[in-house]
């Protein structure tokens, strides 16, 4: 039965997607994640109604939150991702030469939905060099040290579990997780309705890595369309991808992407100037 999902994207904005039919709802200890059919953007990942991925714009997303910190690494040997359960993150890190990549889902159904029903995001979760952990992000990262050279953040909105993942403690956690020259980088919400959050980010990221940045990428199912990342470096530079480092087949990013990715609108570097 055909009918309008609709996500409240901020208060007195709704955008509303037409779905053919759900495929499979999961009501989880954390949550309720649903997998649908959509008329137009192919299957769609929700979890508590707020659209986490479609297969039509999933690529935009999920390469731009790997590829811009994996090519500003020399040799990403070893890459953890925390959230992502989709697997959409750990396919494009899987398309660099990488030893081993830690994934840590606090919510199994998501890893078996995405499995099931998204085979075109999920595919790489089945790599051997993967490793898939449930379990809670921030105690993982909290017992890692020097362990990695790039960790993605891949997770919801900060509501819920996920809310201490934008957090100044966490941050100085993947600061100690994350190996001499290591990268982090996060999605970080909207710049139009999440202006605040990006703002503390970035501040907080500031004192506790040695360079911090943000950088944009559209991702058309996302409030406003227009999507913030947020990225920190225990030294090496980010805003260009190193020689040699840019890997072929991607459909959103590539080396000029990535260096406009950083070229900020006005109103949004005017929410991290003062901090500069
Ligand atoms: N990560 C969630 C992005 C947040 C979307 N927010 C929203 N629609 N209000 C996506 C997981 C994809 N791997």
């Amino acid at each position: 039965m055909q009918f309008w999902f609709t996500e409240e994207q901020s208060k007195g904005l709704r955008i509303s997607v037409q779905v053919e039919r759900v495929v499979e709802k999961r009501r989880t200890p954390y949550q309720e994640a649903v997998v649908s059919e959509t008329s137009d953007f192919g299957r769609m990942l929700t979890l508590d109604d707020v659209i986490q991925t479609t297969e039509r714009d999933e690529f935009a997303y999920h390469e731009m939150i790997c590829h811009v910190p994996m090519c500003s690494h020399p040799n990403p040997d070893r890459v953890l991702v925390v959230g992502g359960g989709d697997g959409g993150a750990v396919r494009e890190v899987l398309k660099h030469p990488v030893q081993a990549v830690d994934l840590v889902e606090i919510d199994e159904a998501v890893i078996s939905l995405s499995k099931e029903h998204l085979p075109s995001i999920s595919s790489g979760l089945a790599d051997p060099r993967v490793r898939v952990i449930i379990g809670d992000g921030i105690e993982f990262v909290a017992g890692s040290r020097d362990a990695y050279d790039v960790i993605i953040v891949d997770s919801t909105d900060p509501v819920g579990p996920a809310q201490g993942l934008f957090e100044r403690g966490f941050f100085e956690r993947v600061r100690r997780a994350l190996r001499e020259g290591g990268l982090f980088a996060a999605q970080t919400g909207s710049p139009f309705y999440s202006a605040e959050l990006v703002a503390r980010v970035y501040r907080d990221l500031r004192s506790v890595f040695p360079k911090a940045g943000l950088y944009l990428g559209c991702v058309p199912t996302y409030p406003g369309g227009l999507w913030v990342f947020s990225i920190g470096s225990v030294g090496g530079e980010f805003t260009s991808p190193l020689p040699g480092r840019v890997v072929k087949g991607t459909k959103y990013y590539d080396e000029a992407v990535h260096s406009a990715a950083f070229v900020l609108p006005p109103f949004v570097r005017r929410l991290i100037d003062g901090d500069r």
